[in-house]
């Protein structure tokens, strides 16, 4: 299986994709970052030769980097016993707004079951409207790549963990929204649409540095697994 962790700069994907992967393989396909992975993109494709190549700023060159990615099979192991966790950068827009993130995921399908971490900030998320953004991104990026997703909130060592757990309860989510109506209707179908769309129906807390809240998101990637391989 393949676990694709996808998140924002800084969601602490390499942190927790490197604890995740200590008896399984790591893939980094960050090719602006040197990486110590297992399979390293960087071997193929390094962000400021593309840069150079291409007369391209550092976004550019990592875009561009995600469209050759894209087309190339060499980095992908053959490895049918252990799970493969795919570090990518933090580039959202690669899954959001283009389409190499969903031909990536296209190609490793093709060779096993894929399934992807949605990783947010604990920190970020102090405010319930930045709760709310997250959960519409995260189902954006589901539907654009048609895989099971599993929403991880990580660095819950930083941050007091009731004042997120108070959102998962939908009707305290809905008293906590100062907007009006509209947004308190967005609200609830994203949370629908979450809950419909996930394996896992609340997010999992975890920290990377500590390794509180592993077990869970391990037993949640199995579970999703499972379900992987009921489907095919
Ligand atoms: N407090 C805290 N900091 C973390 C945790 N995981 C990562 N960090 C820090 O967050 C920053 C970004 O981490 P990194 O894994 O590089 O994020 P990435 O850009 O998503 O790959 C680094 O300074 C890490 O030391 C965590 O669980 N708790
Ligand atoms: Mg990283």
């Amino acid at each position: 299986m393949f676990v694709v962790l996808i998140g924002p700069a800084a969601a602490s994907k390499t942190t927790l994709a490197r604890r995740l992967a200590k008896n399984d393989i790591l893939i980094n396909l960050d090719a602006a970052t040197p990486s110590h992975a297992d399979v390293d993109i960087r071997k193929w494709v390094r962000a400021e030769d593309i840069q150079k190549k291409y007369g391209l700023g550092i976004n550019g060159a990592l875009l561009k980097s995600m469209e050759i990615i894209a087309e190339m099979e060499e980095w992908i192991p053959e490895d049918a016993e252990r799970i493969k966790f795919v570090d990518t950068p933090g580039q959202l827009e690669v899954f959001l707004y283009h389409d190499m993130g969903r031909r990536v995921v296209e190609k490793l399908a093709a060779r096993d079951a894929v399934s992807s971490l949605f990783l947010v900030d604990a920190t970020e998320m102090m405010e319930v409207e930045n709760y709310l953004a997250m959960l519409a991104q995260n189902a954006m990026i589901n539907l654009k790549l048609g895989v099971p997703s599993v929403t991880v909130i990580n660095k819950v060592d930083a941050v007091d963990r009731e004042r997120i757990t108070r959102y998962f309860d939908m009707e305290n989510l809905l008293k906590m929204l100062k907007g009006g109506d509209a947004l308190v209707s967005l609200a609830s179908g994203l949370v629908d649409y979450v809950e419909y769309t996930s394996i896992y129906q609340r997010p999992i807390m975890v920290s990377a540095k500590t390794g509180e809240g592993m077990d869970d998101l391990y037993s949640a990637i199995y579970e999703v697994h499972c379900s992987c391989g009921d489907l095919s």
